[in-house]
């Protein structure tokens, strides 16, 4: 592993985010800007409405050409060099911030937290957010609380569920989710790079202040996937996959399946850290 990766994955296992940067070409890039506008320009009124602190919430699944991206070798290529030679992948979405739009609240993505798995610094499952503009706390970027994968916060025990239904539509922006809070990094970054980041982290992006979308398309992997609790393996094989796509891009997605062929049973889901999370 080169220096530069090596310390990126142990910022990855101690603050639970790195930054690839410049990871997407130009080629890629422009595809990506055309396939979203379209998506996103598909969407009626009330998508909008019911997601307005996120922008747009749309499966990457709507879009065929995502398959390339979830497959995408210099993404692959940048999760091996940290370590993670044989990732797979569950799920992925356009979340585009448009003109004059509030902030997104604070959450974390996690589901697993029944596992003592979710309690050490291993990768279970990790965001990989895909930026296709310059963004700046000025039109929406990324916000997140370095450590709180592992270390308890008091936004833990006053957040709702992830994507609650009140604070997706950004009724009450006096919520404590979409204050500041304690901690927290701002993280701009340059159209192509990507933030790598734990499920379990706390994040939120600021609102888009400024004339033009803000897009970003967030990939969800499991970097380590041959390592997890067999009860994560076999909830996974079994839930997330998206069947129908995957047989039209065969070629591109199968080595990033989750296959399990054991017998455990599938994990329970807990979304809320327990005691465990001091
Ligand atoms: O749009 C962003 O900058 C963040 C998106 C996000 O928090 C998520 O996908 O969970």
């Amino acid at each position: 592993m080169s220096l530069n990766y090596q310390r990126k994955r142990q910022q990855l296992d101690r603050d639970g985010f790195c930054l690839l940067e410049g990871i997407i070409g130009e080629a890629m890039l422009a595809q990506l800007r055309r396939v979203t506008d379209r998506a996103i320009a598909r969407q009626e009124a009330a998508h909008f409405e019911r997601n307005r602190a996120q922008g747009s919430l749309i499966r990457v699944t709507e879009e065929p050409f995502m398959a390339r991206l979830i497959a995408y070798r210099p993404l692959l290529a940048a999760l091996a060099r940290l370590g993670f030679p044989a990732p797979k992948w569950g799920s992925g979405f356009i979340i585009s911030k448009p003109p004059h739009s509030p902030p997104l609240f604070w959450h974390q993505d996690a589901r697993f937290w029944n596992d003592p798995i979710s309690y050490t610094a291993r990768a279970i499952q990790c965001f990989l957010m895909i930026y296709l503009v310059d963004t700046t706390p000025h039109n929406g970027c990324l916000r997140l609380i370095p450590g709180s994968h592992l270390k308890r916060h008091r936004l833990h025990d006053a957040l709702p569920d992830a994507h609650e239904e009140t604070l997706s539509r950004a009724d009450d922006m006096a919520h404590l989710a979409f204050q500041r809070a304690e901690g927290e990094v701002d993280v701009p970054v340059k159209a192509g790079d990507v933030v790598m980041g734990s499920a379990r982290l706390l994040h939120a992006a600021h609102g888009n202040q400024s004339d033009q979308h803000r897009s970003n398309i967030t990939l969800w992997y499991y970097p380590d996937f041959a390592n997890l609790p067999e009860s994560i393996q076999a909830y996974l094989a079994e839930t997330d996959w998206p069947a129908e796509w995957q047989a039209r891009h065969q070629d591109l997605l199968e080595p990033l399946r989750p296959v399990y062929a054991g017998d455990a049973e599938p994990i329970t889901l807990n979304r809320k850290p327990g005691p465990e999370l001091r």
